[in-house]
């Protein structure tokens, strides 16, 4: 056991508030860190303490390893966590925290490198007895792709093992764009994370993204939490996530939980992590796991009661896991909208002072952000302001609270993605959970003026 008595925050806005308040509740000190531009933040006013770590840009502030170590250093927190994004799945961060005698709370930097490489981390899946999308063994050269192609069958798709999150794919329906696909994916991948390697998979049309919470004790002990499913989203940025997925009934979910559960066992994973999937016609493929906390993971929350930042501190400190399997019990149904300060129909970000801020409340309501009336939302971070999360125990009565919540949110001063939810709250493909991971793209074109 390595006791946590004071946690550094190495995050900003939602996320930054959300570990705040899981330490509050359990009695850890906090360290709040921020950019010059986040001075009057939230995250900044509610922390016990806190250190400006540099200018405005996230490279010389939330990304600057140096500083935050010696903000470590100086207030005394013997714990780190990142949130997620900035340095959240960074090895080099966790290997440096590790050197200093800091806790990274968050998977070894050994598990952050095995899945940060997609070809990789899709052996280690398969060597764990996770389905996958099938495709090539490894790496695909020039040379060989049409080979491997052949055999995989048309179309299929180029990925950059050293990518993810969408970035740098490229589908080939026929033969005849094959090489062509390989060569841009090669370039565009060495452009963007200064490796070049490829790797090749069946394309598959008209998949859901489903996605399966873990958390292990990095003792071999692990569960899973469910699914969430996240198809609804807009040039690879989730906009409207839910818990369970429409598409699986109990069956299906306890049958993949377990799988990824016996994985992470076999692994002996610490901390939280998302195994992805994409669900085509009853069958999942894994495609990448994430090793943070994510976004979405409150409706994982509202569905099983279970704090998830509880339990990455609980087993960052050797205290293991609070529950065992067994014991979670899923209840009802949640959905989070992402609420951006974006134009809803273009997406451009709105960035700017917020006049009036009104959160709803009841049963059943969360609302995860750091803004207020009279806070300036500045131009150079993601455009996020917050989350809403709805809980109610059918889909149906989630529906219906999500439109009642929806009409009592009040954002003045900047334009939102609020208005986007109220139309999708009352789309008959909606309603049915009947949508794919293009869905929503399609909705935006098919309904944009
Ligand atoms: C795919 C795919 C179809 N077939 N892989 C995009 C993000 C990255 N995590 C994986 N992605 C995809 N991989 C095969 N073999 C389609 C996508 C994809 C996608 C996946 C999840 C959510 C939204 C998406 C939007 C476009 C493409």
């Amino acid at each position: 056991m390595t006791a946590i008595s004071k946690i550094l925050i190495a995050n900003r806005g939602e996320i930054a508030l959300r570990v705040l308040r899981a330490c509050k509740e359990l009695g850890i000190a906090t360290v709040a860190v921020h950019s010059t531009a986040d001075a009057n933040a939230m995250h900044v006013r509610l922390a016990d303490e806190s250190v400006c770590i540099g200018p405005p840009p996230s490279r010389d502030s939330y990304l600057n390893i140096h500083q935050i170590v010696a903000a470590c250093e100086i207030t005394g927190a013997d714990a780190v966590h990142p949130g997620y994004g900035f340095l959240s799945e960074n090895a080099k961060f966790a290997d440096i925290l590790d050197a200093h005698g800091i806790t990274f709370i968050g998977p070894t930097a050994e598990h952050i490198r095995l899945m940060g490489d997609k070809i990789t981390a899709k052996k280690t899946a398969v060597e764990l007895g996770i389905p996958v999308v099938p495709g090539s063994d490894g790496e695909v050269l020039p040379e060989n792709a049409l080979e491997i192609a052949r055999q995989i069958g048309f179309p299929v798709l180029i990925k950059a093992t050293a990518g993810g999150g969408g970035r740098g794919m490229k589908v080939a329906k026929t033969e005849d764009e094959l090489e062509e696909a390989v060569s841009t994916a090669r370039s565009e991948a060495l452009a963007a994370f200064g490796n070049d390697a490829v790797y090749m998979e069946k394309y598959l049309g008209k998949p859901r993204h489903i996605e399966v919470q873990v958390v292990g004790d990095g003792a071999g002990n692990a569960i899973h939490l469910g699914e969430r499913d996240c198809s609804l989203q807009r040039r690879h940025q989730k906009v409207w996530e839910e818990a369970n997925s429409p598409a699986l009934n109990v069956e299906q979910r306890m049958n993949i939980g377990q799988i990824c559960a016996d994985a992470m066992k076999k692994m002996k994973y610490r901390g939280a992590g998302t195994i992805e999937f994409l669900y085509e016609n009853g069958e999942f493929f894994f495609i990448e796991m994430n090793t943070r906390l994510q976004v979405e993971h409150p409706i994982t929350e509202a569905i099983t009661g279970i704090d998830l930042v509880h339990e990455q501190i609980r087993v960052a400190s050797g205290a293991g896991l609070s529950v065992t399997q067994d014991q979670v019990v899923f209840s009802g149904h949640a959905i989070e909208c992402r609420i951006n300060a974006e134009d809803p129909r273009t997406f451009v970000p709105s960035p700017g002072t917020i006049t009036h801020f009104h959160a709803p409340g009841g049963l059943g309501v969360r609302v995860d952000s750091g803004v207020y009336a009279g806070y300036k939302i500045p131009p150079y971070y993601d455009s996020l302001i917050g989350k809403l999360i709805v809980h109610g125990r059918t889909r149906v009565e989630c529906m219906m609270r999500l439109r009642r919540v929806l009409d009592e949110f009040v954002v003045d001063g900047i334009k939102t993605t609020l208005p986007l939810f109220q139309d999708l709250v009352s789309n008959q493909d909606i309603a049915n959970g009947d949508y794919d991971i293009h869905w929503l793209e399609n909705y935006l074109a098919e309904t944009s003026a």
